[in-house]
């Protein structure tokens, strides 16, 4: 299905013609046909010569419904402009050609209605050269009467020449229907109107709603009045929402594929047409079918800021404009640059992030992201509109190349800087190091980590007993020398102080693994635990404190929390009568 949206002032003839070519009744409304006025958007679709659909979008011309007629045309790709014979270029011609022109419409046709009442000569001539300065350039034009009939099947055949140019729509895009409409209908619920311009909607889905942060399900889709299973763009389509209340959505709202937009307030972007130095402090910005206040803070020659008066869900890229409601004039076309801008706090922000502005077009790109971002999540960069192709540094973050080297090298310095203030601990907490390097992820700093360093208990430092400072690994070799025959006879309190070995010393060789602690001040080497194991399965099972503190030849003071480190460590088992058995 193709979709087209007429664009034109009140009264040249545009509803006149959508009928003409559809047979279905474009004005909905019962006010719109009493007064002969379209006042909201109308719905009609036909088949072409070449078996193609096309639904139109019908849109008011009158300058009080310009907001209404910006919501239709948002989301669509291709207009038809109809300007009449007998009146010729009106004001909202004007306005509404600038609008396309905002929205970078590319794709369209000039169809001079009324030619049964004067000469299309005039009128078409002068459409044609305001058109060939808009985004539209050189349009096809066809001058008909929507009364006899004339000229119809020739717009019907360039109508088949303008789809056939229009692009391929991105099959595998995450979703986002701008809802141009939304109503009740009985039996079903809610039901939401839009044009699908990417992706494919199914039965069944699970969406976002912009603005609401509650999954809703695709109950049903309509396709052109036909119940459908599964819809693709580019297509009018209506979703029937199970269980979301008819007034959580309405116009200007967004169905989103989940995870995959970033809902934001403050957007940096760039202007085009001709933005005017005054700009005002206050503008309408126009996007999909969404019309939200927005606060301008002008930052470079054609760069600004803009504070959006409710969250949308903007892309890297997307196209929007800005219109000044009180003066009726289109103020410029929006191309957004940045989804996620930095805040400008520091005095010279705003002339730094204009400089930067100005190397940006709008076209996604992962390597400037990177480098102006450093470390970013995949999921982040995707729902600014960067597509990913990177491999992640660690989880599921971004790096950018230098700055990771960058990191990398402040390890060592860190680790090196953190084991000389620290001399007793085994190595650098990870977690101290991941506020010196002010990372947001314990997984970057570990990922950051290389050989001799190593990440241990939480700590880095070079390999366990290395890491120990000279006389706490010397008086650990000398525990060794001395229970390497009798392993479990942990040196009593005072001998581990004539050793070199206080709580402190302790501590450390426990960090870095070379002791183990049994209690306050009762250790062992760390590869007694197995020893035990072996020794003990030798017993007749089950086997009582008794026998197990006999057969390690050890005491009591080593024995009871030994068995219980065991029993946590579930290499043995305690019975209900305390006798254990090792377990197999
Ligand atoms: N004679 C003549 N009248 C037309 C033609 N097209 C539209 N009209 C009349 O012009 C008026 C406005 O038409 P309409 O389609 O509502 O204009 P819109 O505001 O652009 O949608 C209506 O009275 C139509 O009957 C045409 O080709 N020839
Ligand atoms: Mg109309």
């Amino acid at each position: 299905m193709f979709v087209v949206a007429t664009a034109g002032h009140v009264d040249h003839g545009k509803s006149t013609l959508v009928r003409a070519l559809t047979g279905m009744e474009p004005d909905r409304w019962a006010e719109e046909r009493r007064r002969g006025m379209t006042i909201d958007l109308g719905f009609a679709w036909t088949t072409l010569p070449s078996g193609g659909t096309i639904a139109f979008v019908d849109v008011p011309g009158h300058e009080r419904f310009v907001p209404n007629m910006l919501a239709g045309v948002g989301p669509v790709p291709a207009a038809l402009i109809v300007v009449a014979a007998d009146e010729g270029w009106m004001p909202q011609s004007a306005e509404h050609l600038a609008a396309l022109d905002a929205l970078g419409v590319g794709y369209g046709l000039l169809v001079v209605t009324r030619a049964d009442l004067a000469d299309p000569g005039p009128a078409t001539e002068r459409a044609r050269d305001e058109i060939a300065a808009s985004s539209l350039g050189a349009v096809e034009t066809v001058a008909v009467s929507g009364l006899t009939g004339a000229g119809l099947p020739q717009l019907r055949a360039a109508l088949d020449r303008l789809v056939a140019r229009l692009p391929e729509p991105v099959a595998d895009a995450p979703v986002r229907l701008w809802v141009d409409r939304s109503f009740t209908v009985r039996g079903s619920g809610t039901v939401v109107t839009g044009t699908l311009g990417a992706g494919r909607l199914r039965v069944g889905d699970t969406l976002e709603l912009a603005g609401v942060d509650e999954p809703v399900r695709v109950r049903g889709l309509h396709c052109l009045g036909e119940a459908r299973a599964e819809v693709s763009a580019v297509a009018r389509v209506a979703v029937n929402l199970r269980g979301t209340p008819r007034d959580r959505l309405g116009r200007g709202d967004a169905l989103l594929t989940p995870g995959r937009f970033h809902r934001t307030d403050l957007v940096d972007v760039r202007l085009s047409g001709d933005p005017a130095a005054d700009l005002p402090a206050t503008l309408t910005l126009h996007v999909g079918s969404a019309a939200v206040p927005v606060r301008v803070r002008p930052l470079g020659v054609d760069t600004v800021r803009l504070r959006l008066a409710r969250p949308l869900p903007l892309l890297v890229g997307d196209r929007a404009l800005l219109r000044d409601p009180g003066r009726h004039r289109v103020a410029g076309g929006v191309r957004v640059l940045d989804v996620a801008p930095p805040p400008l706090s520091r005095r010279g922000a705003a002339a730094a992030r204009a400089a930067v502005l100005a190397e940006l077009d709008g076209r996604p790109d992962l390597a400037g992201e990177l480098r102006r971002r450093r470390l970013v999540r995949v999921g982040a960069l995707r729902r600014m509109g960067v597509p990913v192709q990177a491999t992640p540094v660690a989880a599921d973050w971004l790096a950018d190349p230098g700055h990771w080297r960058q990191l990398g090298d402040r390890v060592t310095e860190e680790v090196t800087r953190y084991a000389r203030e620290h001399p007793l601990e085994a190595g650098m907490p990870v977690d101290a190091l991941r506020q010196r390097l002010a990372l947001p992820d314990r997984a970057l700093v570990e990922a950051l980590v290389r050989p001799p360093l190593r990440v241990h208990g939480g700590r880095i430092g070079t390999a366990a007993v290395d890491t120990l400072p000279e006389p706490v690994a010397r008086a650990v070799q000398r525990v060794r020398a001395e229970y390497a025959d009798r392993p479990f006879r942990a040196p009593e309190a005072d001998r581990l102080v004539e050793l070199g070995l206080g709580p402190r010393e302790i501590g450390a060789a426990v960090r870095a693994g070379a002791l183990l602690r049994l209690a306050d001040t009762v250790v062992l080497l760390p590869d007694a635990l197995d020893a035990a194991v072996t020794v003990l399965a030798g017993l007749p099972q089950p086997f009582t404190l008794s026998a197990a503190r006999q057969a390690l030849d050890t005491t009591r003071r080593v024995a009871v929390p030994l068995l219980e480190l065991l029993d946590r460590r579930g290499a043995t088992r305690r019975l209900p009568d305390d006798a254990r058995v090792v377990v197999t």
